[in-house]
C-alpha cells in the first residue's frame, strides 16, 4: 500500500513546509486556494516514485501496453481520488482537523477537470482508474483543451452557455514533457506518397498522474496541446491563430458545421501523436518495428480517433517501408474499436473534399484501403448493394465506423442489447462477414469514485455486514443478500439514504434556492440533454401530476410527496433540447410557488450539472430514471451508478437497464415501456400514428393546454408540440401512459418502506456486475492480453 506519508506528523511537517515555500505563508494565514494547491502540489511529487518505478517496471519486464485513445476523459476532481487510492486520506484529514480546517473546503477549492461531454467521456476516466488499480498498463490519450466542456447558466429559464477556463485557476497535477513534442503536418500535396510544403503543429504532451488503488501503481492520462512548430518556417497571424484554435476547446455533442475543420484537425492530432510517441518508444527500447502489435494494443473510444489506422499505415510504410500486407496485419492486430452509438445521424462522417484538403495523404490511404476492401468483398460475391453501403468511402464522404471495423481485429458494443442490435441491424452486414470481430463489454463504473468515496456511510454499513472484502472485488457484495430481510440492516440503509437526501437538499438549499423534503421519493433524471433520453416524458407527467393533485382529492390522500430532480445540458445548436431545458425550468417554478401543492411535488434543475455535482446526486435518489426509447441508449452508466447506492430503477428495457433487471430482477424495478424490437419494427413499418394517441388521451390534452399557459405567448413551446404530434420519432406520446402507470406503482410502492428497501438490498447487492474493474478484466481477457505490473 503506497503511503506517501508516513504518518500524520510527518505529513504536516512536509505539508508546513510547502506552504512556506510556495507561498511565504503558514497554516493560520494561508487562503483555502493556497492550503488547496499546497497539498496538491505536496502529493503530485510525492507520487513521483511509484509513478517512476511503475515505468521502471514496465521497462524491465518488457510489458505490453494498451493506449485508450479518446476524444474526452471527464475527470472530475482529482484530489480525493488520488488522496484516497494512495491511502493518504485519513491521514491528510486527521492532519487537517488538527489544524481546524474542514477538508471538504479544501477539496471544494479544485476546479472539475471537464474535459468530456458526458458518458463517453466519463467512461474513459472510469477505465484510467480501474486499469491503474487492477495493475495494468493501461495509459489514456487525449488533448489538453484549454477550455473544458461549457459552463451552463440559466437566465429566464433558459440555458446560456459560459466557457469553462478550467486550467487559468492552477492545474497542479500535470507536467509538461516537452522532450517528447510531436511534430504533425496538416494541409500539403502529396508527390509519390511523400507529404510537400505542410503546415506544421507541434503537440506537446503533459502527463497526468494516474494513481491506482494502493498498489503502488501509477500510470498517466497523457494530454496533448499545441504550440508553434520549428518546423514551419512562415508563421503568420493566421498560423498562430490555427495552432491555438486546434488544442482551444472540446465540441460539445452536436453536428453543426461551424468548426468542423478544427474538429477533424484535433482528432488527426490526437491520433498521430499517440501513434508516433507509441513508435518512438517502442523503437527506443530496441524493438523490431514488426513487433508493434506485441507490445501496444490501441482502443478507438467511438470513432473520434479513426484516424490512427491510417496513420499507423502511413508510418509503417511511409516511414518503415513495410509493404501494405504487412503493415496491414500489424494494424489490424494492434487496434481495436468500441461503439457507443446506434444513432444513424450520429455516426460519424466526413466530407471528402474537407478531408482530402486537411490531410492529404492519409486520404490517399484510406482510398487504397477502400479499394482493397471492395476487392475483397467481391471475391466473397457479397451483393452490390452491401458493398455500396459497407465501402469506406461513400458518395461525398468518408465514413468513420466502416474505417474502423474493417481497420481493427475487434468490434464492440457497450451493453448486451446494444452490441446485439449493431450485430443485426446497425452493422450487419459486417457482421455476416466478420463474425468473429464482434464482443460485448457491458460498461461499468468505478465503484470507488462512485461509492467509496461519495458514499461513507454505505461502506461502514457494508464492512459491517459482509466484511471488506467487497472493496478489492465488487461482486462480494452480494453476500448482502442474504440479510436482505433483516430489520437492522434494513434500518441502516433506510439511514444511509437519508443521510444522503439531506446532504443533497442541503447543497440544493445552497446552490438553487429551493428546499426540499428528504422525506419525499428523490426521483432523479440526470444525464446529457436529448430528445431520446426523454426528459420531455419525465417532464409531462409531472404537469400531469400537477393537474391532477390540484383536483383529485383521493388521489392526493394518496400521493406520496415527490421531488423531481433534472440535471442536464443540452448541445448549444440543438434547439429542440433547449426548449425541453426552458420548459422544465418554467414549470418548475409554477409548481414550487404553488402553495396548494408544493408540500406535495417540487421539481428542481440543479445548475451546471457535472462530475462533481454528481458525487452528491448519485448517492441521494429513491428512484432513477432511465426512459430512454428502448434501443436508443447504447448503454448508460448513471444508470449502474444509481442502483450501487440503493435507488430502484425506472426504466425501459433499453442498455444496461437490461442486465440490471435480469440480475436484480425487474419484480425489484419499475420496467415499463416498449421493447426495443417493437420500437425497430415499428420505425420499419412507419404506421406510428401520435395524433391517434394525442386526440384519444384527455391527459395529453391537458398537458398541452397547460403549457399553453406557461409563457404570455401561448405558442411559445409549439415547437415541442409539434414534433410530437408530427413525428414522436422518439414514441414519447406511445409511452405516456405506461409510464404514469410505472410512476404510480412506484408512488404505492415507497409507502411500504418494508418492501421498498428489501428492494434497495437486492440492488446494491447486485450491483456488483457493473463495476468497471470488471469491465475493464473483459477488454484485457479479450482484447488487449496484457500482464498485471504486479
Ligand atoms: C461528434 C461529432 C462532432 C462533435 C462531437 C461529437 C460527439 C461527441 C460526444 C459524439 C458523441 C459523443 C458522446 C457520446 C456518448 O457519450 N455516448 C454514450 O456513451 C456511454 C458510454 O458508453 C453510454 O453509456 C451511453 O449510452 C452513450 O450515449
Amino acid at each position: 500500500m503506497i503511503i506517501v506519508f508516513k504518518d500524520k506528523e510527518h505529513f504536516k511537517k512536509e505539508y508546513i513546509n510547502a506552504l512556506d515555500k510556495n507561498f511565504r505563508t503558514t497554516v493560520e494565514n494561508a487562503t483555502t486556494a493556497q492550503l488547496y494547491a499546497s497539498l496538491a502540489m505536496l502529493l503530485n511529487k510525492n507520487l513521483d516514485e511509484d509513478y517512476n518505478n511503475t515505468n521502471l517496471l514496465i521497462k524491465e519486464k518488457g510489458l505490453k501496453k494498451a493506449i485508450y485513445f479518446s476524444m474526452e476523459f471527464l475527470m472530475g476532481r482529482l484530489i480525493t481520488n488520488n488522496l484516497q487510492n494512495s491511502g493518504n486520506y485519513q491521514i491528510v484529514k486527521e492532519a487537517f482537523k488538527d489544524f481546524n480546517i474542514d477538508i471538504n473546503k479544501i477539496e471544494d477549492v479544485e476546479e472539475d477537470t471537464g474535459l468530456g461531454n458526458g458518458g463517453l467521456g466519463r467512461l474513459a476516466a472510469c477505465f484510467l482508474d480501474s486499469a491503474a488499480s487492477l495493475g495494468l498498463p493501461l495509459y489514456g490519450n487525449s488533448i489538453r483543451y484549454t477550455k473544458g466542456f461549457f459552463i451552463q447558466e440559466f437566465v429566464n429559464n433558459q440555458q446560456i452557455e459560459k466557457p469553462d477556463p478550467w486550467l487559468d485557476k492552477g492545474f497542479y497535477w500535470e507536467e509538461k514533457i516537452e522532450d517528447e513534442a510531436i511534430d504533425i503536418p496538416f494541409f500539403g500535396y502529396v508527390e509519390d506518397t511523400v507529404l510537400k510544403e505542410p503546415i506544421w503543429i507541434k503537440a506537446v504532451p503533459y502527463d497526468v498522474k494516474i494513481v491506482g488503488n494502493e498498489n503502488n501503481v501509477v500510470t498517466t492520462l497523457r494530454l496533448w496541446s499545441t504550440e508553434a512548430s520549428e518546423l514551419q518556417e512562415f508563421k503568420d497571424e493566421k498560423y498562430y491563430q490555427m495552432v491555438n484554435k486546434i488544442s482551444d476547446s472540446l465540441y460539445p455533442d452536436d453536428s453543426t458545421y461551424e468548426g468542423k475543420k478544427i474538429r477533424l484537425q484535433q482528432q488527426y492530432l490526437l491520433s498521430a501523436s499517440g501513434i508516433q510517441a507509441a513508435i518512438k518508444e517502442h523503437l527506443s527500447l530496441g524493438r523490431d518495428i514488426r513487433e508493434l502489435h506485441k507490445y501496444y494494443a490501441f482502443q478507438i473510444n467511438d470513432t473520434h480517433p479513426t484516424l490512427i489506422i491510417p496513420e499507423l499505415m502511413r508510418g509503417l510504410m511511409d516511414v518503415f517501408k513495410l509493404g501494405y500486407d504487412e503493415a496491414w496485419e500489424i494494424t489490424k492486430n494492434a487496434c481495436s474499436f468500441t461503439n457507443h452509438t446506434i444513432m444513424q445521424e450520429a455516426l460519424e462522417k466526413w466530407d471528402i473534399k474537407l478531408f482530402r484538403e486537411l490531410l492529404p495523404r492519409i486520404y490517399e490511404i484510406i482510398k487504397e484501403m477502400d479499394r482493397r476492401f471492395v476487392l475483397e468483398l467481391e471475391k466473397l460475391n457479397v451483393h452490390e448493394t452491401d458493398i455500396y453501403n459497407m465501402k469506406l468511402i461513400g458518395t461525398n464522404s468518408l465514413r468513420m465506423a466502416n474505417i474502423c471495423i474493417y481497420g481493427t481485429h475487434s468490434t464492440n458494443g457497450v451493453a448486451a442489447l446494444h452490441t446485439e442490435i449493431l450485430k443485426n441491424t446497425t452493422f450487419n452486414n459486417f457482421y455476416k462477414i466478420y463474425p468473429e470481430r464482434f464482443n460485448n463489454k457491458t460498461n461499468g463504473i468505478t465503484h470507488r469514485r462512485w461509492m467509496m468515496h461519495i458514499n461513507t456511510e454505505l461502506v461502514a454499513i457494508l464492512d459491517k455486514w459482509i466484511g471488506k472484502d467487497w472493496r478489492y472485488d465488487l461482486s462480494k457484495i452480494e453476500e448482502l443478500l442474504k440479510f436482505k430481510e433483516d430489520k437492522k440492516l434494513k434500518k441502516e440503509i433506510i439511514d444511509m439514504k437519508m443521510a444522503k437526501k439531506i446532504q443533497l437538499a442541503k447543497r440544493i438549499k445552497e446552490l438553487e434556492g429551493i428546499e426540499l423534503d428528504p422525506n419525499s421519493i428523490f426521483d432523479i433524471q440526470v444525464k446529457r440533454l436529448h430528445e431520446y433520453k426523454r426528459q420531455l416524458l419525465n417532464i409531462m407527467h409531472i404537469i400531469y401530476l400537477y393537474l391532477r393533485l390540484k383536483k383529485d382529492q383521493e388521489f392526493r390522500a394518496n400521493f406520496h410527496p415527490q421531488s423531481f430532480i433534472f440535471g442536464a445540458k443540452a448541445a448549444p445548436s440543438y434547439h429542440m433540447a433547449k426548449s425541453i431545458i426552458e420548459l422544465i425550468n418554467t414549470v418548475s417554478k409554477v409548481i414550487n410557488s404553488d402553495f396548494e401543492v408544493n408540500d406535495l411535488i417540487k421539481v428542481v434543475f440543479v445548475e451546471n450539472y457535472n462530475v462533481t455535482y454528481a458525487e452528491y446526486i448519485m448517492t441521494a435518489a429513491d428512484l432513477s430514471e432511465q426512459i430512454s426509447t428502448a434501443s436508443k441508449e447504447a448503454s448508460g452508466t448513471g444508470n449502474m451508478k444509481f442502483m450501487l447506492n440503493g435507488a430502484l430503477t425506472i426504466g425501459t428495457l433499453d442498455g444496461a437497464n437490461v442486465e440490471i433487471a435480469e440480475l436484480a430482477g425487474s419484480e425489484n424495478e419499475f420496467i415499463f415501456g416498449m421493447t426495443a424490437k417493437e420500437v425497430l419494427d415499428m420505425y420499419e413499418k412507419n404506421n406510428y400514428k401520435p395524433r391517434e394517441i394525442y386526440d384519444n388521451d384527455q391527459r395529453l390534452i391537458d398537458i398541452f393546454e397547460f403549457i399553453q399557459t406557461l409563457n404570455k405567448n401561448p405558442h411559445h413551446f409549439d415547437n415541442i408540440k409539434h414534433s410530437l404530434l408530427n413525428s414522436d420519432y422518439f414514441f414519447v406520446l406511445k409511452d405516456f401512459d405506461a409510464y404514469v402507470k410505472a410512476q404510480e406503482i412506484a408512488n404505492n410502492n415507497y409507502k411500504d418502506k418494508d418492501n421498498w428497501f428489501e428492494k434497495v438490498i437486492v440492488n446494491i447487492a447486485k450491483a456488483g456486475f457493473f463495476t468497471s474493474d470488471r469491465t475493464i478484466e473483459q477488454y484485457n481477457n479479450d482484447i488487449w492480453h496484457l500482464t498485471k505490473i504486479k
